[in-house]
């Protein structure tokens, strides 16, 4: 396997023609914006190139990337780009090709190379920096322009990643880019605002629910909520938008472990887990989970939610530091 540098993933990409990008399934704005932006700079260095996606892009990401549906035409490729994809199976409907992956961009820490040459550097925030560096590689070579459009992606990539660069990845080289990105005359606020702060009215009424009914415990260190199929139901809100309602109990004050439970078949619960010092990755392991120190997830089964919440809650309470802070 060679790791190459960006400047060597965009002097290979040069060499070839066709190309097919992949992204992971349940996309979110890193793999699409990779995704698109790679694209958009090899079209304008003369090539043809398209991205897809197993699932549809979420309704309301669609005006980031310009209304590009990700969906297969079937039209004929010869080398495939993955982008964002740390795995096979999150390929989802195109893990059949996982075999003839020819390139692997990505920025999570490499357990399974996807391709004999890989970009893979687990120092960015968002595989979109990464991406940003070969886009730059291929302009240099090729001649073309970083077009505004191809900027907007990236930086719809790296501000979703990074929480609106607010998380720990967030790095000097982060905010370069991020600068660099502005200044090709990209609506940077219009972007934030559809990642960050516009909500459909729905999920606002769900996390006011998610937040009334919250249980602390462990002197308040512990803080977990919950929700059921049947509250969705009754709220109007779908499971995507509430995929980051660990968000909830982890921005309260004096919490050390958040956990969030959502029911996505009945009786079975996803479950995900924050932390600020004690490390969650052990009380995800249990339940046949995994992630890292300060976020991970499982997923449990119970016949009620209480029960679930329970038995995850009493892994938590074993782990915990009791002299952390809050
Ligand atoms: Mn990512």
């Amino acid at each position: 396997m060679n790791n190459l540098t960006p400047n060597d993933a965009g002097r290979l990409l040069l060499e070839h023609d066709g190309f097919l990008v992949l992204t992971h399934k349940n996309p979110d704005p890193d793999t699409l914006g990779s995704a698109l932006a790679l694209v958009t700079t090899l079209c304008a260095a003369g090539k043809s190139a398209r991205a897809v996606c197993s699932d549809p892009v979420p309704e309301s990401k669609l005006s980031l990337f310009g209304g590009y549906t990700f969906k297969d035409d079937g039209s004929p490729y010869s080398y495939v780009v993955t982008v964002d994809v740390a795995d096979t199976v999150l390929l989802g409907d195109f893990e059949d090709l996982s075999g003839s992956v020819d390139l692997m961009i990505d920025h999570h820490v490499l357990r399974c190379a996807l391709a004999e040459n890989v970009c893979v550097d687990p120092s960015a925030a968002a595989c979109a920096e990464i991406v940003y560096d070969i886009c730059r590689a291929i302009c240099a070579e090729s001649g073309a322009g970083l077009t505004k459009e191809a900027a907007s992606y990236l930086y719809a990539g790296i501000s979703a990643d990074t929480g609106g660069f607010i998380y720990s990845n967030t790095t000097s080289r982060t905010h370069m880019i991020a600068a660099a990105l502005l200044g090709l005359g990209i609506n940077s606020a219009e972007i934030n605002e559809i990642l960050h702060i516009i909500k459909p009215e729905a999920r606002i009424r769900a996390e006011a629910f998610v937040a009334s009914k919250m249980i602390r415990s462990m002197n308040g260190r512990i803080a977990s909520v919950a929700i059921t199929l049947s509250d969705m139901e009754l709220l109007g809100c779908s499971d995507e938008m509430l995929s980051e309602i660990v968000n909830i109990p982890r921005s309260v004050e004096g919490v050390d472990i958040a956990v969030s439970l959502r029911e996505v078949k009945p009786g079975e619960y996803k479950v995900s887990l924050r932390s600020r010092s004690s490390d969650v990755s052990e009380v995800a392991a249990v339940f046949g989970g995994g992630g890292h120190m300060k976020a991970a997830g499982c997923t449990v089964t119970a016949d009620d939610p209480e029960k679930a919440r329970a038995a995850v809650v009493a892994e938590c309470r074993k782990r915990i530091k009791l002299d952390s802070k809050g």
